[in-house]
């Protein structure tokens, strides 16, 4: 028998040891014994990461839907697979068993064929969390058309640039969404970014709010009535395990989001041992977790990574503030759930709040607690396990990135001992590595580096959609055959690793990663702008929040300040999202810069955190006097 499920340290460790020693019979193992093939592999790995290529269970054949919907038909067909929790609490909530689900994406899957999509095809999917939003997912899955999920809070600018960069023939949408006490008219963004993509031809539009809305002709169609007269039964295209299965948008330090393309078989086998393994999910539990299905958390870890366990998995469509901030714990309390995963940002506003919204409901379902997206802090890690957990749910601080498709370093609850703000122990067949700044791996413990991994996991990323030498030169050109993460890790006495951050651009704000040259380029469109510079400040409940330096051309002198800083904020919401809004804005008359012409961010960001007293050498600088002027204007 394979280790499927780790009860134990002892067999966490050997099982550990067997996954590094011999990786392709480990993996081999686990495929083999619990996945649904429709053919079975030549070879379990090749690579190269020089290339990079990377080739897990190549020559074998799959759909991910007939290990995530049909193998429990027989089983657990009345089981319920998702269930859907609305925005209003006053709405009831939906149990969608497996048969349902299944016939639910058997109909989708025959939609999409009938509007053209087929194998290879790539369809855009900007949805709210409403059970559409899986039953697409899954529908594209069936039939081998490839998912690119684009979170509903981004703008116009952004869905397009998504849609034209990997070339999608079919967006699904909604007429709008709910936020709490809000609707949002999502329908009319979409309509003002498809101005820009000339080469989409059909729009599919889901009723949740019942807005009155432009519907296009020839382009726009319903998609209830395209449903009901759809046949339930849509037979699964058969995959090669290395086809893609989804493309995924991450903010890159530089220029335009990053396309990551995950296959089909890899992922799938990460993805669902992880979740089992992580969350120790057992038959009957419900597990819930907090993410939209446009990040990776919820591509991995309410759809795929659940379903192929057959668990049941709820989604959550509202926010924790609606109607209060009792939310979550409402809905924990209502559905008895046993696995709760969030984010810290989440739980840091949440304790911000009176301590009555959590005691005046019954947790005691709780079994495990997780968190992801960036460190968690000391403080947010003792309120999560004292009021939430009340010291008898493990908390699992889970790291890993939208390019790692699952878990890489995380305890396993009631086997890893937890340490707060420690994601312990790297995963099954996980080899993270620490290197120096000459490329030189750091052994030992009680050490710090940047963050590695030195051998391939089955649900990495493949490649970057259309753009193999950003991919090479992103995650393998840093460290000869590694894969550099952008974080930077500590590993103390015991081996256990800390994440402590981004050493790139990248600035995680409230959980979601952002790149600063998106942003510094939307406020320099401004017309008032010459420049900007932008970087993170802690924020109590952000985590980080965004602090920009802008260089105002002559004409701009004389604007009003305020004025300015709100039309820069209302540009980067239009051009990017509302979650990339400046917190603070300074505006300057030059920016600290290196001989070469690069912004000294680093100077930047210990003026923007208050620590002005060690800016270390700053000789070297172009213009190291622009330095003081920043220093007395940010006060
Ligand atoms: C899953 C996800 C990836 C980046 C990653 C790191 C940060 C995620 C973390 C964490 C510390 C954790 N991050 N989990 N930092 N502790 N438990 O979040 O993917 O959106 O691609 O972000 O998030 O900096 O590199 P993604």
């Amino acid at each position: 028998m394979s280790n499927y499920h780790i009860k134990h340290l002892e067999e966490y460790f050997q099982v550990y040891r067997k996954s590094v020693r011999d990786p392709e019979s480990f993996w081999e193992e686990i495929a083999e014994e619990h996945f649904l093939w429709r053919k079975k592999w030549d070879k379990v790995l090749e690579w190269d990461f020089t290339k990079p290529e990377v080739r897990w269970f190549g020559g074998a054949q799959l759909n991910i839907t007939e290990n995530c919907l049909d193998r429990h038909l027989t089983t657990r067909g009345n089981k319920t697979a998702i269930l859907f929790e609305p925005n209003d609490p006053s709405e009831p909530a939906q149990h969608i068993s497996y048969s349902e689900l299944h016939e639910r994406v058997g109909r989708m899957a025959n939609v999409l064929k009938s509007k053209g999509i087929g194998k290879g095809d790539r369809v855009c999917i900007y949805l709210p969390m409403i059970p559409e939003l899986a039953v697409s997912v899954l529908a594209c899955a069936r039939i081998g058309a490839i998912h690119s999920v684009v979170f509903a809070g981004f703008s116009a600018t952004a869905l397009a640039t998504r849609i034209n960069d990997c070339d999608c023939k079919m967006l699904i949408t909604s007429d709008g969404s709910y936020r709490g006490a809000k609707t949002i008219d999502l329908k009319g963004i979409v309509d003002k970014a498809l101005e820009e993509c000339p080469n989409l031809e059909t729009v599919l539009v889901a009723k949740r709010i019942e807005s009155d809305i432009h519907m296009e002709p020839g382009r726009d169609h319903w998609l209830q009535p395209l449903l009901d007269s759809a046949p339930t039964d849509c037979p699964a295209e058969v995959m090669e395990a290395e086809d893609p299965l989804f493309i995924l948008y991450t903010s890159g330090s530089t220029g335009k989001p990053k396309g990551m393309v995950h296959s089909c078989a890899g992922y799938m086998i990460y993805a669902a041992y992880t979740f089992k393994n992580i969350f120790q999910y057992r038959e009957k539990d419900v597990y819930w977790c907090t993410a939209d299905i446009g990040w990776i958390t919820g591509h991995s870890y309410i759809v795929y990574g659940p379903l192929a366990n057959g668990a049941t998995t709820l989604m959550f469509e509202g926010v924790p503030s609606f109607p209060d901030f009792g939310r979550f714990w409402e809905v924990v309390e209502k559905h008895k759930v046993n696995q709760f995963y969030t984010a810290p940002t989440a739980i840091r506003a949440l304790a911000k709040e009176n301590l009555e919204y959590v005691e005046k409901y019954d947790l005691s379902s709780l079994k495990v607690l997780g968190t992801v997206g960036e460190p968690i802090n000391e403080e947010a890690w003792h309120w999560y396990n004292n009021n939430v957990g009340h010291k008898q749910s493990p908390i699992v601080d889970t790291w890993w990135q939208t390019e790692t498709g699952g878990i890489m370093i995380s305890p396993i609850p009631y086997v890893t001992p937890t340490t707060p703000t420690y994601a312990t122990l790297p995963f099954i067949g996980i080899q993270p590595a620490l290197m120096d700044e000459n490329g030189v791996e750091i052994k030992g413990n009680q050490v710090s580096g940047r963050l590695c991994i030195k051998f391939p996991w089955p649900s990495m990323a493949r490649t970057i959609w259309g753009n193999h030498a950003r991919y090479r030169d992103t995650y393998f050109s840093a460290y000869e055959n590694k894969y550099f993460t952008g974080d930077g890790a500590m590993r103390d006495a015991v081996g256990y690793y800390r994440i402590t951050g981004r050493v790139d651009d990248v600035i995680i704000v409230s959980g979601h990663n952002l790149g600063t040259a998106p942003i510094e380029d939307s406020i320099n469109e401004h017309p008032a702008v010459a420049e900007s510079a932008i970087v993170g400040f802690p924020h109590d409940v952000k985590g980080n929040a965004l602090y920009g330096f802008v260089i105002l051309k002559e004409t701009g002198e004389t604007r009003n300040r305020e004025n300015l800083y709100k039309e820069i904020n209302q540009q980067i919401t239009e051009q990017i999202g509302p979650i990339a809004k400046l917190d603070r804005i300074l505006f300057v008359s030059g920016l600290p810069k290196t001989r070469s012409g690069k912004i000294m961010r680093r100077i930047l960001r210990k003026i923007a955190s208050g620590e002005t007293g060690n800016l270390g050498d700053i000789s070297t600088l172009l213009n190291p006097e622009v330095v003081q002027e920043i220093i007395e204007k940010a006060g």
